[in-house]
């Protein structure tokens, strides 16, 4: 299959983040692309391309799924930055206040940091020099790989990072800041396709993907994760929110405790697809997290390398064209082999 790579991940590279009190190594680092773009080039998957540039469609298309006035922000964050100490250039940018319950969020704050708050929900997801460049190019990797399925392909790979799928229309956190997922199902669904799929399966819920879409009945949501009450992100992916208005019915939470075994997991992929199928949709698009290892340090899951395989297989069976975009996934030197697994074991069926 067709690999968008996004030859810009470098350029987003956090040094640290919050954690219990001190500040850490960043879990999300650029040899995570590096590892599975060099396992899919082993494989011979599929040829590596670039996604071509930002047409009036693509950035309409941004700009209808963030805000103005938060994307203005992410575009001028580091400018802004430097602007208030040449010495911030070796310093990322990490949120310290936030507007918490009862504050307002509708007027724009002139402060720096005020701003970085109200458009972020953690300290975990650094800002630097390159973020912007990086999460526009992974944008574009996302919609170049729905646009390789519109035209015939029967799937793409959108490998990018920063991942996405915790990006919300004015708001970064999770490591995420452009929600490349959704930027790939309104591709599809701009191109007249009547319906489309998204099916999460990152360990973490993927809260920005469902705030984006929870309104509206065209873009069905699909998440399989790690009950919110003990995992991240904690505030949202509960088994009750099924959905908004015209959008009722049409989100989809399915949450596993910490310590989930395989077996488990993929029965509640079989009743995921289940519900993936039972929609009709035209695509897919599949928020492919691989933090669902075993080995991974930060999620509870215990799936092993060889589970990829059956992961890819079991999506082929819907039968759908399919996108698949790179987000999660943190054990580094397993990475690239969990990733090419399943897109193996994908176009293996
Ligand atoms: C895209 C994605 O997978 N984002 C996940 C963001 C999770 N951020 C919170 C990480 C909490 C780190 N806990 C560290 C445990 C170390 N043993
Ligand atoms: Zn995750």
């Amino acid at each position: 299959m067709q690999i968008f790579h996004n030859a810009l991940h470098h350029t987003h590279a956090g040094r640290q983040e919050m954690f219990r009190g001190k500040l850490v190594p960043c879990h999300e680092t650029p040899s995570r692309v590096d590892h599975v773009l060099a396992e899919c080039q082993r494989r011979g998957l599929g040829p590596v391309l670039a996604p071509g540039g930002w047409t009036a469609d693509r950035e309409q298309r941004l700009r209808h799924l963030h805000t103005p006035r938060y994307l203005d922000f992410l575009a001028g964050a580091w400018d802004e930055w430097m602007a208030q100490d040449p010495a911030n250039a070796a310093l990322d940018i990490l949120p310290s206040v936030w507007p918490g319950h009862a504050f307002r969020t509708d007027v724009l704050p002139s402060n720096f940091s005020a701003r970085v708050g109200l458009f972020s929900f953690d300290a975990g997801t650094p800002i630097t020099a390159g973020t912007w460049s990086a999460a526009r190019q992974g944008a574009l990797c996302a919609m170049a790989a729905a646009d390789a399925v519109l035209q015939g392909e029967r799937a793409a790979f959108a490998l990018s990072r920063p991942p996405g799928h915790h990006a919300g229309p004015d708001f970064f956190g999770g490591y995420c800041f452009l929600n490349n997922a959704a930027l790939a199902a309104q591709t599809l669904r701009d191109a007249g396709c009547a319906r489309v799929a998204v099916l999460d399966v990152d360990y973490h819920h993927g809260n920005g993907t469902q705030t984006l879409f929870e309104s509206r009945n065209d873009v069905l949501t699909v998440s399989i994760h790690g009950d919110p009450r003990t995992e991240y992100p904690f505030y949202l992916g509960h088994a009750d929110e099924r959905g908004c208005g015209e959008g009722e019915g049409f989100n989809l939470n399915l949450l596993l405790p910490r310590g989930t075994q395989p077996d488990r997991w993929f029965a509640t992929l079989e009743a995921a697809c289940q519900t993936v199928s039972d929609f009709a949709p035209n695509a897919l698009v599949v928020s492919l997290g691989v933090d669902t290892f075993e080995g991974d340090p930060i999620s509870g899951f215990h799936l092993r390398s060889s589970d990829y395989l059956r992961l890819g297989r079991t999506v082929a069976a819907l039968g759908l064209p399919t996108v698949w975009v790179f987000e999660g996934g943190y054990a580094v030197a397993e990475v690239g082999i969990n990733t090419a697994n399943v897109l193996e074991g994908f176009q293996a069926a």
